[in-house]
């Protein structure tokens, strides 16, 4: 029959929507909200990925006159993002509030009754719009603490291993979606001709070892001396360990990041003479893709601690970090903590 083959092709496919039903499914006694967060979520990234798509076309592009809690110029679609997101999380009373790159303070939703609160990046690298190289969303879900008492800023200063679930959209060659709920890292790959994120991997694991390291090598004169030494390590050429590794910086963490999640290797934003602090934002970049690596067997350090591990005392906060696979990031561990005995002079 002419439409056998699509038949057959139908039964492969697996939404985000059947998985994510399939998924609470096996929990008997989940209410189904979370899975209902994460549909919205999948919801406003179509959105997003549509209007992505044809930045070029429509006047999407371009900076708008303001700037985010960070001072960094506030681009169309990163506002447009913004919406895109509140909006889909504002449809149920699932969450309380959104903690987002783009607003200074919390956005109270929904009479604040919900029992998540969702920390986003809802367009990372924006720098990259106007160039048409790849930007993403992040995303990073808690349970609120007390549902009793009065929602407060203090009821999100969660660290890290809090988190119920996290992922990230990445607007690329094509749409990716990935999340984590604590049970390994799903892939979804967006059809647009039919307009549904398709599984394409139910169980991503992160190489053990990697030849990529991906980082700003403009800023080598800010960094730290055990960190130069370590870029020096993946330049030394020895075929038995893959090295000379592969540069590669993409100047949007969660393609950085995916890309590496897939590939192996190690993405660096280290802290710096420019960056005191690192400059990366720990509650909704590096928290939410830290979960994701280390659900694929990675690691995610600040240099000595996990990421997770951080208790957060702002909202808004950066930290240094380094991310991917284990034997890499152990190895530049290793690099920072020799530097740091080093005595001075
Ligand atoms: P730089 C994008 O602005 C971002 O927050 C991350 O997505 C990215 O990894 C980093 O900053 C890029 O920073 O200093 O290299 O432009």
């Amino acid at each position: 029959f002419p439409n056998q083959k699509n038949q057959c092709f139908m039964k492969e496919l697996t939404t985000l929507e059947e998985y994510i039903i399939r998924a609470q499914n096996k929990f008997p006694g989940a209410t189904g909200e979370l899975s209902q967060l994460l549909r919205d979520i999948g919801l406003a990234a179509k959105i997003i990925s549509r209007e992505v798509n044809k930045a070029g076309i429509t006047n999407i592009l371009g900076y708008e006159k303001s700037e985010n809690v960070h001072g960094e110029s506030q681009k169309k679609l990163d506002l447009f993002a913004n919406e895109q997101l509140i909006s889909a999380l504002s449809r149920s009373n699932i969450t309380c509030m959104v903690i987002s790159e783009e607003n200074e303070g919390i956005v109270r939703l929904s009479g604040e009754s919900g029992k998540y609160i969702v920390y986003m990046d809802p367009l990372d690298g924006s720098s990259n719009i106007d160039v048409s190289v790849s930007i993403g969303s992040i995303f990073s879900i808690y349970m609120r603490p007390d549902g009793d008492k009065a929602l407060t800023e203090e009821d999100a200063l969660q660290t890290g291993e809090k988190q119920v679930a996290a992922g990230y959209v990445l607007y690329g060659s094509s749409t990716v979606m990935g999340y984590t709920t604590g049970l390994g890292v799903r892939l979804f790959t967006l059809d647009p001709s039919i307009g549904e994120f398709i599984l394409s991997s139910e169980d991503v694991k992160i190489p053990e070892y990697g030849n990529i390291y991906s980082a700003d090598e403009g800023s080598y004169n800010f960094w730290e001396l055990g960190l130069k030494k370590y870029v020096k390590h993946c330049q030394v050429i020895d075929p038995k360990t893959d090295r000379p590794f592969k540069a590669r910086y993409i100047g949007c963490m969660a393609a950085d990041v995916h890309r590496t999640l897939l590939q192996g290797g190690i993405f660096m934003y280290p802290d710096s003479s420019k960056y005191p602090n690192g400059k990366l934002r720990l509650m909704y970049e590096c928290n939410p893709l830290s979960f994701i690596i280390e659900q694929a067997g990675g690691l995610a350090t600040d240099g000595k601690k996990r990421i997770m591990e951080i208790k957060p005392s702002s909202l808004h906060e950066c930290t240094p970090i380094y991310i991917g696979s284990r034997k890499n990031v152990e190895k530049l561990k290793e690099f920072i903590s020799e530097s740091d005995e080093t005595p001075a002079g």
